[in-house]
């Protein structure tokens, strides 16, 4: 006699196909979560660099020289010095002002800010003798500014 009972829940392979899918697409979510963190970053980056340009400017017009100029010193003090000199220069300081407090900070602890990428790594500002502008440059997602590829620099704005 054949029975006519009902199969009840899922097999194995329904219920490992149905796992298989929700992984799947959770990766898919992560992965354009992901991006779209990075696109977010590389915009607010991009866009420090473009008031900090704005601010070199003015400091520039006010003074007739660029800040921070002194050589053989370690980059981040470049950088905590660009912060101290747009700061005590009216018209530069008007602009920082503008900057996202997120990309101010002291990373080496020494109790002077400096400007920050979104990957709490200082910028690099350097300018030297002959340039027509300073650069102001982040080593980009990966933190190395050796690593050109990923950096968002003030050059390619
Ligand atoms: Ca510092
Ligand atoms: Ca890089």
């Amino acid at each position: 006699m054949i029975s006519c009972r009902k199969k009840r829940g899922f097999s194995t392979l329904e219920v490992l196909a149905a796992v298989t899918i929700v992984i799947i697409l959770a990766a898919i979510v992560l992965g354009v979560g992901k991006r779209l963190k990075t696109q977010a970053e590389e915009k607010l980056v991009k866009s420090t660099i473009g008031i900090l340009v704005t601010a070199i400017t003015q400091y520039y017009k006010f003074w007739d020289k660029f800040p921070a100029q002194q050589i053989g010193i370690e980059p981040v003090e470049r950088c905590e010095q660009l912060y101290k000199q747009l700061y005590s220069t009216p018209s530069s300081k008007s602009f920082c002002e503008k900057i996202d407090s997120t990309m101010i900070g002291d990373t080496d602890g020494d109790g002077e800010f400096e400007f920050l990428d979104p990957w709490a790594k200082p910028l690099d500002y350097r300018y030297s003798t002959g340039d027509s502008f300073p650069v102001v440059e982040s080593g980009g997602p990966d933190g190395k500014l050796d690593t050109k590829a990923d950096n968002i620099s003030s050059r390619d704005m």
